[in-house]
């Protein structure tokens, strides 16, 4: 089969619904939830906010638009390398300079959601991920890798989607320090999740502190953050496609997470 002919067949696809385009985003507003950095660690990103500019009145009367204030690291979006300090150096690390290329690749989904509900400070390890692959086949190099633990399902509220205790102390699931460095040795395109950031909720107190950040960023890889619906993908077979805004020299972006799916 050649490229071209793919290409036919997916457009086909796309307009018959044979593939499926599914929405890996959640909402994006005032009510998305955001990080709250550890006490001592520095600035928070700020409320989004959105504001009417017209909508077919004395400012504008044919025509309807907002502004938007917004962090780049708010609702489901992309971490490029810059974001951290072990990937500062690479000139191929803004959203503006990453090769779209990478932006678009198969995706391995890894269901961790009954061991989320269980324990929500699940931590995935490399047992887990081997035993993933065992049952669905490897994980190839230039493949994103994403982790379902269900927990969009708690994007409605900040609250219930940050889960801190009484002390103020996030407790979600994420990835020990361990499992991303044997994603690393995959040589992944990059690492999702459903919660507010890539790593795990306690990660601050791990060695590296926030693992996934460091480590992936170290390496050129990305993250994503605040993902949903990865209950809608096969464990393998689907094509994710995460672009962040082509932000000059970003640090990372909202995306509309989309994924290709058969059926
Ligand atoms: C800034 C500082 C620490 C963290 C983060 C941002 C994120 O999780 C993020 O959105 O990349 S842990
Ligand atoms: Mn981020």
């Amino acid at each position: 089969m050649t490229a071209q002919s793919t290409l036919d067949t997916l457009g086909t696809m796309l307009l018959s619904g044979g593939v499926r385009v599914v929405d890996l985003a959640g909402p994006l507003g005032p009510e998305t939830p955001l990080l709250k950095l550890p006490e001592g660690f520095g600035d928070n990103t700020p409320p989004i906010e959105v504001h009417k500019i017209s909508e077919y009145d004395e400012h504008g009367p044919y025509w309807a638009w907002n502004w938007l204030k917004i962090g780049e690291h708010s609702g489901t979006h992309f971490d490029a390398p810059h974001h951290w300090i072990s990937g500062k150096d690479y000139a191929d690390g803004y959203t503006d300079t990453i090769d779209p290329q990478n932006f678009v690749g198969p995706v391995n989904v890894i269901d961790c959601s009954k061991e989320s509900e269980a324990d929500p400070d699940f931590l995935l390890e490399v047992d887990h991920i081997k035993a993933w692959e065992a049952e669905h086949g490897e994980i190839g190099a230039g493949e994103w890798v994403v982790m379902r633990t269900d927990w969009y399902k708690r994007n409605g509220s900040e609250a219930d989607f940050l889960n801190n205790d009484a002390d103020g102390q996030p407790h979600s699931p994420g990835p020990s320090v361990a499992a991303v460095e044997y994603l690393i040795g995959k040589k992944i395109k990059g690492w999702g999740s459903e919660c507010i950031g890539t790593d795990w909720g306690q990660a601050a107190t791990l060695e590296p502190a926030f693992p996934a950040h460091t480590m992936l960023h170290a390496n050129n890889m990305y993250g994503l953050a605040s993902l949903a619906q990865l209950d809608q993908l096969p464990a393998k077979g689907a094509v994710l496609i995460a672009a962040p805004l082509k932000l000059v020299q970003g640090t990372g972006s909202p995306i509309r997470a989309l994924a290709l799916v058969a059926g």
